[in-house]
């Protein structure tokens, strides 16, 4: 029977005044395949904040208690929006994404959704997939959740499942599944075009680095999109929204260069301008030509850090000269590109963030964005190298006992690793200052 569903993304970065880019493009999956199947979807994006501030990231620190407060104030306008939202739609089912900065944004929005007569509730997403028990426990709101990709697993949506947890099966072929609905999402003609043009052409990625959980999340096999396909969805983003810069959000988008020539051979001539991540270890001279000349104008490149020992701990399995050299070739495309950077991470002292400051200075990035290390679940750091008997690091000064998935960079209060507080202060500060000079180079 046809169903009317309300797919919600949590707020988060709003509540601190801080914008994000792109749309919530696992619910705009979904929403594509439910639509297929019939039903009535829209989607709720609740952390859309035209507005707000593109932060620097100093700026950034500080304001985690804006959010934390907003979670006990019930009369905050966000949460009344998204009451409202669900007044006007009507939904006999709500669908939650959670990662796991959202854990407990998602929460109240399920709770609140509950309270208001929502039949079902549903929830899915990283955090889900990696641990699902943080959902489905006595008093929550929750009624089923999906661990893993949820295309395939619509039952919970329309049907009667056996069990509250329900464990999907990885997409063998992506070509298979429907575009992203964007039409589906809420208030849509608010979207920038830039933010309609997020897509993911592949899942998975080869790697097994110890601060990241994309293995968990997807597998260590990656499966990819026809390009055919993906260019058509590029035009047909066009057609409908006038979509001209797109941002590919695949974990290594250059893993298969013959892919890539194939891509860019295919938008050549379309005047498209796209970004996308990878590794250092991932480029060449002969792909990033074709890329500069198919209208690439924003490469995010993994670097991580300045210290070998870092990058070991990490398992980042690159080393130096090979960030030096994909830097080299970056620059002397004079293509825009962004090193990823991070400090704190287990094993890490002050010496190596001052290693990591004195690299970016000499690989010359465009733009640097660093994060302070989060201790997230599902990452071999989290498994393997975490001392839980400091856990207390992770108490604020208040004394609140942050989960440590929360334990979020947008709060320097919550440090793991063995750099010292000043240290990361500088660090951050240094990032601003490098991107402040780049900008106005
Ligand atoms: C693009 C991206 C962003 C964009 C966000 C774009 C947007 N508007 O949402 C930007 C750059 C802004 C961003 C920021 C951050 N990101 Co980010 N991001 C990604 C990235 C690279 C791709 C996301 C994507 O395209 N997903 C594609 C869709 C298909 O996947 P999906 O959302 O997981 O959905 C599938 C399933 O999870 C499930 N599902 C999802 N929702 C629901 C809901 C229901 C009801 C059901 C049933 C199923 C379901 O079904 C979907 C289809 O199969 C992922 C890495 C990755 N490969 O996933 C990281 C990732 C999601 N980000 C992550 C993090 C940590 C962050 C930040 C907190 C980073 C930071 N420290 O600031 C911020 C938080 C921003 C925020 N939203 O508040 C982590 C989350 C880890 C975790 N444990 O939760 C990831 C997984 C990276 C990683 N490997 O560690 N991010
Ligand atoms: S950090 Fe990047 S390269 Fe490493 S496992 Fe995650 S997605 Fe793959």
């Amino acid at each position: 029977m046809k169903k009317k569903i309300l797919l919600i993304d949590p707020p988060f970065q709003k509540f601190m005044g801080f914008s994000k880019a792109g749309i919530p493009l696992g619910l705009l999956f979904l929403a594509g395949k439910l639509k297929k199947m019939g039903h009535e979807v829209e989607v709720l994006d609740s952390d859309y904040n035209p507005k707000g501030n593109p932060y620097p990231f100093m700026t950034k620190i500080g304001h985690y208690d804006e959010y934390l407060n907003s979670l006990n104030n019930g009369s905050h306008s966000i949460w009344e929006s998204i009451s409202s939202q669900i007044e006007e739609s009507k939904p006999d089912v709500v669908g939650v994404s959670f990662i796991s900065t959202k854990l407990r944004s998602g929460l109240r929005v399920a709770q609140i959704a509950k309270e208001m007569g929502v039949k079902r509730i549903v929830a899915g997403g990283p955090h889900v997939t990696i641990r699902p028990s943080d959902v489905i426990k006595e008093g929550s709101p929750v009624d089923y959740a999906i661990v893993g990709e949820a295309e395939e697993q619509m039952e919970v949506f329309d049907g009667t499942p056996k069990t509250r947890i329900i464990r999907a099966n990885r997409i063998q072929n992506l070509d298979l599944l429907p575009w992203m609905a964007r039409e589906s999402l809420i208030g849509i003609e608010n979207y920038k075009p830039s933010d309609l043009g997020f897509m993911m052409t592949s899942r998975g990625c080869p790697g097994s680095c110890n601060f990241c959980c994309s293995e968990k999340l997807w597998g260590k096999r990656v499966r990819f999109r026809n390009i055919s396909d993906v260019i058509a969805e590029m035009d047909d983003t066009n057609r409908r929204y006038g979509t001209q810069k797109f941002y590919l959000t695949d974990d290594t988008f250059t893993l298969n260069k013959k892919r890539v020539l194939e891509f860019t051979k295919g938008i050549r001539d379309k005047g498209y301008e796209w970004g996308c991540l990878t590794r250092v270890d991932r480029l060449n001279e002969v792909i990033l030509k074709q890329m500069v000349e198919s209208g690439c104008c924003m490469i995010k490149l993994g670097i991580e850090s300045g210290s070998q020992k870092v990058l070991d701990l990490m398992n980042k399995r690159t080393n130096l000269d090979q960030a030096r050299n994909a830097a080299k070739l970056l620059n002397s495309f004079s293509v825009p590109w962004m090193a990823y950077v991070m400090v704190g991470v287990p094993g890490e002292t002050s010496i190596d963030a001052d290693a990591t400051m004195r690299f970016i200075d000499e690989i010359k990035p465009t733009y640097v964005s660093a994060a302070i290390y989060t201790p997230y679940i599902g990452t071999g750091f989290y498994k393997n190298s975490i001392d839980f008997s400091r856990v207390s690091f992770l108490k604020d000064r208040e004394g609140r006992d942050h989960a440590i998935e929360e334990a979020n960079h947008h709060s320097l209060k919550v440090i793991a690793g063995d750099v010292s507080r000043e240290k990361i202060i500088e660090f951050m500060e240094f990032a601003d200052k490098y991107n402040l000079v780049s900008k106005k180079g």
